[in-house]
């Protein structure tokens, strides 16, 4: 969501004259001596020490891939938490716990990402970071909080999960970094680092030595960047909320017509993914996620934990053939989004295109139909399922059905990054991977 919607709720016909205004203000400025050539780089004090490739002509003339940094043995691991200021103290969060969750929950719910208008906010719910961030493997000790010690109150967190990636198809041992928050009134005191840290100390206490993570903000290092998309379902809310608006020289009924979701699933026999279906898919994942540089390897019990539906978290579907064979597979997962200050609107529902794979047709036409068929059966489920609107990055193959699924371009660009580990960057549609 972050960054990444199209308009703040202005009518289009206003943008010519907000521009304008803007340029004028500017050119004021620039005559007043106010504002001259454009910013130098940002420093990066802490990024600039950790094993991550410094600039983008570093990373594209890599020539073989491989870690910055040695792994080390563990008794040369720091054993003891990096010190924090005095008044606040290190936490492992206990996500069983149900109050504790609910800490994190209100953490993330009024200090996590929001758009660059502050027009909406993630809000994650605890189902779903129950979801994410107890997959099979997971570790107590990588779901890490900073608590002011007089009140308990948590401030701060950062969590990792495990994960077996595939870079170039080497296997990799790595943990997922995600949802890094510090409370709104503790920002830009550097605390980021600290936790960003003690994080990976505590993996590399587990020999663990590469990480994987996505941002909104560009950082050393990106290994890959996409754009969002968006298709919106429900466009009335997605236009008095702002997230979206009616094109110039169209009605709002016209718009809505334009974009009404097909009422049947257009596959036939597409059913609801089962626990049964776990194997099956685990195979076409791992066959279809192979034409990817970087990808993950999920085990059965892990496509167990990350695909078989859970209601109001991820959503799969699957097409068996009359000899038993599932040819495709479809999933997305739910965030909704806090719409701030609105009179009427609370909460954007918002679908997130997450894996997939599908049968190849003997031309690129058919295959590029083929895929998009799944994703408009996919469309329908996500209507069905009560979703506002249908999000996906410009990764897999996903930029061959923009156009035939009616997506719009979205502001927000996510990057991903690897930590530790030296490679070229990825075009998009070598990205096979999607985090919560
Ligand atoms: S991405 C989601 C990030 N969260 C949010 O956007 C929520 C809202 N924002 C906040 O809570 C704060 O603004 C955060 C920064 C916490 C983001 N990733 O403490 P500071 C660098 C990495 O004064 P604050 C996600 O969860 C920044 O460039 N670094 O700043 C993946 C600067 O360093 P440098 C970031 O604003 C996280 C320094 O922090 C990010 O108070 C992956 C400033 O620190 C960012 N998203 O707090 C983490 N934002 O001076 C890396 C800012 O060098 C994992 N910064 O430019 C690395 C792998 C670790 C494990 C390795 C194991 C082997």
């Amino acid at each position: 969501m972050s960054n990444n919607k199209r308009a703040n709720g202005k009518k289009p016909q206003d943008v010519d004259e907000d521009d304008l205004m803007a340029t004028v203000q500017r050119i004021a400025a620039l005559s007043a001596g106010q504002e001259d050539a454009p910013k130098p780089p940002p420093e990066h004090k802490f990024w600039r020490t950790q094993p991550v490739p410094q600039t983008h002509e570093e990373q594209v003339a890599v020539e073989a891939d491989g870690p910055l940094e040695p792994n080390k043995p563990r008794d040369q691991v720091r054993q003891t938490p990096l010190p924090l200021p005095a008044g606040f103290e290190w936490c492992e969060v206990d996500i069983t716990d149900e109050n504790e969750l609910d800490q994190v929950y209100t953490l993330l719910f009024n200090n996590y990402v929001e758009d660059t208008e502050g027009n909406f906010r993630f809000g994650y719910p605890k189902d779903l970071l129950t979801w994410a961030l107890k997959p099979p493997g997971w570790k107590k000790t990588w779901h890490v909080g900073v608590r002011v010690s007089a009140s308990r109150k948590l401030v701060a967190f950062i969590s990792g999960i495990p994960a077996r990636m595939a870079v170039n198809k080497t296997e990799l041992p790595m943990v997922e970094i995600n949802f890094l928050c510090v409370l709104k009134k503790l920002r830009s005191k550097r605390l980021a680092p600290v936790l960003i840290k003690e994080i990976t100390r505590r993996c590399n206490l587990e020999g663990i030595f590469q990480a994987l993570y996505t941002a909104g903000t560009a950082l050393p290092g990106s290994v890959g960047a996409c754009r969002y998309w968006h298709r919106s379902i429900n466009v009335r809310k997605l236009v008095e909320t702002g997230f979206s608006y009616v094109p110039i020289g169209k009605t709002f009924e016209q718009q809505e017509r334009r974009l009404r979701v097909g009422s049947t699933p257009k596959l036939d026999g597409i059913r609801e993914m089962t626990v049964r279906d776990v194997p099956q898919v685990k195979r076409g994942l791992e066959e279809y996620n192979a034409r990817f540089g970087l990808h993950p390897h999920f085990s059965e019990e892990e496509i167990a934990h990350w695909m078989v539906p859970r209601k109001g978290v991820v959503h799969s579907y699957v097409v068996e053939n009359k000899e038993g064979k599932i040819t495709h597979f479809f999933s997305f997962y739910r965030i909704p989004s806090k719409v701030l200050n609105h009179p009427k609107h609370t909460e954007l529902n918002a679908a997130y295109s997450f894996y997939y794979f599908y049968p190849e047709g003997k031309t690129a036409i058919e295959t590029s139909n083929n895929l998009i068929e799944l994703f408009t059966d996919g469309l329908h489920f996500a209507d069905k399922t009560g979703h506002d609107v249908f999000n996906c990055l410009e990764l897999m193959e996903n930029s061959e059905v923009l156009d035939a699924c009616k997506f719009a371009r979205g502001d927000g660009v996510l990057h991903y990054y690897l930590y530790n580990w030296r490679c070229k960057p990825f075009p998009g549609d070598k990205l096979g991977v999607v985090l919560m």
